[in-house]
């Protein structure tokens, strides 16, 4: 027997062998899955297989050293971690792969997600925190390579928060700050940006994060020496490897096959992340991939037979089994007894999955062969109408396309016809709509009643005296109520820490509430996101500052495929609510006049765009978002910190509603619609206006997602009969989002006597010179001509053509 073995003194040899052969039975299991997974992708029953083949000892190590309280992100091959700390069996392996959307089947994702892309659930039946610290957490993956890495940095970084700040209640989510955050990535996917970005952030701030490489020396089918300077990611990080000189990270090596020194490893690697707080990188070498990449392609193609006979050899099971049968655990007899049983298990796992998840489709279909029968019998159009019955009768395995898409059919054969039938057959369209498509779409936002939509206004309140001050005094004392208000939000950025960013909107905070709640951190856009992402998973509430709105696209990718999606992704068990905080519109440059708005809103769909047009607007939203649970962007407006709005009395109270417009100007000839900086630029030229006897009505978006929930901008319509949306972005951003939903959502098309116009920005970024913003982005006179051409052409007697 290995030494390393003996030193488990505290087992007794049955204890220990029992153990052994439960990481045994495992490991065969989440290989049988695999092998049968696959085969259900080749014979149809499945889209698409993404397996852990070849890389399950490691696994079962590193689910050894994680703890209750833990977290994971990690990636698509971890299935047998998923399954030896309880949160995957053989059935609910299978009902992902089938994309099962009851969530008691498939519990990663509820069918939103492929196979492969694991999960827990953090929120219970209610939408409330569940008591994390009892319980094994995986944050859930996404599928962009490295994607998990930035979030891996919050979730590391919670426990040194909930260690070090005084006052927060930490009862759901850390015992002390003891909790790891295990991240897990293939070697190729350590290419990406974000894996290097992380590694570094994770080094300065010296949180309890431990990295696995699974490395199997491809990516697909591109080798390590295309992917990684000395085909090595451990011997090019060495330089983190921490030492007398300073901090760093801890990098350790291991074999993938080799189960007691996995293991040894794995618990090294705990007690230093877990007692010091110290990243552990561990390279874990030597891994296959016994079916290849997944089952769109066959590894033949693009590895020789000598490779091909290596990973043969060193298939961590095969060497595992070798393991038990050379320290006599079991004999070579009865591991092929249990690799039987197991293969067993695994068949009829597999069916009972299936069966779950084809037979509410069936009851299904049968209810509407039942309703379409009927229709079929009182119908004149019978023949036609049996044909789609038959079809639908024939399909051996049917999908919820196919029931639905036969009764959306026939309906337009009868749609003349008047019976009782056809009424049934409406209604229950109508119904399986109202029952299924929630299985799809639910949990984009949160649908609860205590969505952040539904937090009422509260108006900032002034004394009769109120002082003027810059605009960056009333959201600074805002955040200062915020932070003594709420113990567990943290602000961090580039420059909000010691000067209190750019703009001194945090200015003096870091000395009153620390270096942890009011923070610097590195220029890293991606994972400054990434660490709001996973620390707002543990229960903190994470202001993440991006210094400018130009430079989100850094973290764009992040904030779209994984805050974005999060709570759909996981059908409403996970939740990151986080706030971004950043500043944008109308300044001077390429790259400070941030205006990306159309990008952003169409790439961001599950998190709150808000676009307020002052600071007291914006700390508003602030103090709405900390009394919700939903992510959301704030852009203040860059150039209004030294402009005068009044001093409010109720800081960190007043609340400025979620999707609520506001007029700012009635009028009565024409409705203008905008948002942020660009509202000062109209307000001046509806005063222009005014003169030449064009009466405007200005309103401010406020919000671009949600938008005007109460369809307030139609009423204005309906009196003015005009409209036309301003907007410092390009045509097609969102001065096209906010048109669509004015005259499409809201049916404005219908009260209109001029064309609904859009005025826009130039198609070219705005040049920098002091010129730049004039000839680049709509002003004063643009504003007021485009209006007045619109009375031109009603009535070019009183309003003759100006140029
Ligand atoms: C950003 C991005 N680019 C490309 C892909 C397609 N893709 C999926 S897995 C993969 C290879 C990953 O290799 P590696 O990180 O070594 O993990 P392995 O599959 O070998 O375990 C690629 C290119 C992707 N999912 N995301
Ligand atoms: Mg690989």
């Amino acid at each position: 027997m290995s030494s390393k073995i003996k030193q488990k003194e505290e087992l007794s040899f049955a204890d220990f062998k029992t153990e052994i052969l439960n990481d045994y039975k495992l490991a065969v299991t989440s290989r049988e899955c695999s092998l049968l997974g696959r085969r259900e992708v080749l014979t149809g029953k499945a889209k698409f297989g993404i397996f852990g083949d070849g890389k399950e000892v490691p696994q079962l190590a590193l689910a050894k050293a994680f703890k209750n309280g833990d977290f994971r992100s990690g990636y698509y091959r971890d299935q047998t971690f998923m399954m030896a700390i309880g949160e995957l069996n053989i059935e609910s392996f299978f009902a992902g792969l089938y994309a099962n959307t009851d969530l008691e089947q498939e519990p990663m994702s509820g069918g939103r997600q492929m196979g492969g892309h694991f999960s827990t659930h953090s929120l219970d039946q209610d939408g409330n925190w569940k008591n994390l610290t009892e319980q094994k957490n995986s944050s859930s993956d996404i599928s962009p390579t490295a994607g998990q890495m930035p979030r891996l940095l919050g979730l590391a970084q919670a426990s040194k928060i909930y260690r070090h700040v005084e006052g927060i209640d930490t009862t759901n989510f850390s015992n002390e700050g003891n909790e790891v955050a295990w991240g897990t990535i293939g070697n190729a996917s350590t290419s990406e940006g974000l894996f290097f970005e992380t590694i570094n952030a994770a080094g300065v701030l010296q949180v309890p994060m431990v990295m696995s490489v699974w490395d199997d020396e491809y990516g697909i089918s591109v080798h390590a020496r295309h992917q990684t300077t000395k085909e090595n990611i451990s011997d090019i990080l060495r330089g983190f490897q921490r030492n007398e000189d300073g901090n760093g990270y801890e990098i350790l090596n291991v074999k993938g096959w080799d189960y007691p020194t996995l293991i040894e490893t794995y618990e090294k690697a705990s007690e230093i992340a877990r007692t010091e707080h110290v990243p552990v990188l561990i390279h874990v070498n030597e891994l296959t991939q016994p079916q290849g990449h997944s089952t769109s392609g066959s590894h033949e193609r693009y590895k020789n037979e000598d490779r091909l006979a290596w990973e043969r050899e060193f298939d961590c099971n095969v060497k595992f089994r070798e393991f038990v049968i050379a320290n006599s655990f079991a004999t070579e007899e009865e591991l092929d007894a249990i690799d039987k049983d197991i293969k067993k298990q695994v068949r009829d796992g597999k069916k009972a999955a299936w069966s779950n998840y084809l037979n509410p489709i069936i009851t299904e279909r049968t209810s509407v062969l039942d309703t379409l029968k009927a229709v079929s019998n009182s119908s004149e159009n019978k023949v036609f109408i049996d044909k789609i019955i038959s079809n639908l009768e024939t399909i051996k395995e049917p999908n919820r396309k196919d029931v639905l898409s036969s009764a959306r059919q026939v309906l337009r054969y009868v749609v003349k016809e008047s019976s009782a039938e056809k009424q049934n057959l409406q209604q229950w369209i109508n119904a399986y709509f109202a029952k299924i498509q929630p299985e799809y779409s639910s949990d984009l936002y949160n649908d609860s009643d205590s969505n952040a939509t539904t937090i009422k206004e509260v108006l900032p309140e002034f004394d009769t005296n109120a002082e003027d001050v810059d605009g960056r005094v009333v959201i600074r004392e805002n955040f200062d109520a915020i932070f003594s208000k709420y113990p567990e939000t943290l602000v961090f950025g580039e420059d909000a820490g010691a000067i209190g960013d750019v703009n001194q909107g945090l200015e003096g905070l870091q000395e009153k509430y620390g270096e942890l709640r009011v923070a610097d951190v590195g220029i890293r856009e991606a994972t400054i996101l990434g660490q709001g992402i996973g620390m707002a998973m543990r229960g903190l509430r994470p202001i993440a500052e991006i210094q400018y709105l130009d430079y989100i696209l850094y973290a764009l990718q992040i904030i779209s495929d994984d805050l974005a999606t999060l709570r759909y992704r996981t059908k409403g068990k996970q939740k990151a609510p986080l706030i971004i905080r950043t500043r944008g519109h109308r300044l001077e440059g390429i790259w400070h006049s941030g205006s990306q708005m159309g990008g952003i809103i169409n790439l961001v769909r599950g998190v709150h765009v808000l676009v307020p047009r002052n600071m007291t607007k914006a700390a508003g939203f602030y103090n709405t978002l900390l009394e919700s649970d939903e992510p959301a962007i704030v852009v203040e407006c860059l150039n209004g910190y030294r402009l005068k709005e009044k001093m409010p009395t109720n800081s960190g109270e007043y609340k400025t509603p979620l999707g609520v417009v506001e007029t700012i100007k009635e009028g009565t000839d024409i409705t203008l619609v905008s948002y942020g900086s660009t509202l000062r630029i109209i307000t001046e030229a509806a005063k222009q206006l005014l003169e030449v006897g064009i009466n405007v009505e200005v309103i401010d978006v406020q919000s671009l997602l949600p938008f005007d929930i109460n369809h307030d901008i139609v009423k204005s319509v309906a009196k003015t009969n005009r409209l036309m949306v301003i907007d410092e972005d390009v045509s097609g951003g969102a001065s096209a989002f906010i048109l669509d939903k004015i005259l499409n959502t809201q049916n404005a098309y219908k009260h209109l006597d001029s064309k609904p116009l859009t005025l826009t920005a130039k198609e070219h970024r705005p040049a920098y010179g002091t010129d730049g913003d004039y000839f680049s982005k709509p002003s004063i006179e643009d504003v007021f001509e485009a209006v007045y051409n619109v009375f031109n052409e009603v009535n070019p007697n009183e309003f003759p053509t100006l140029r």
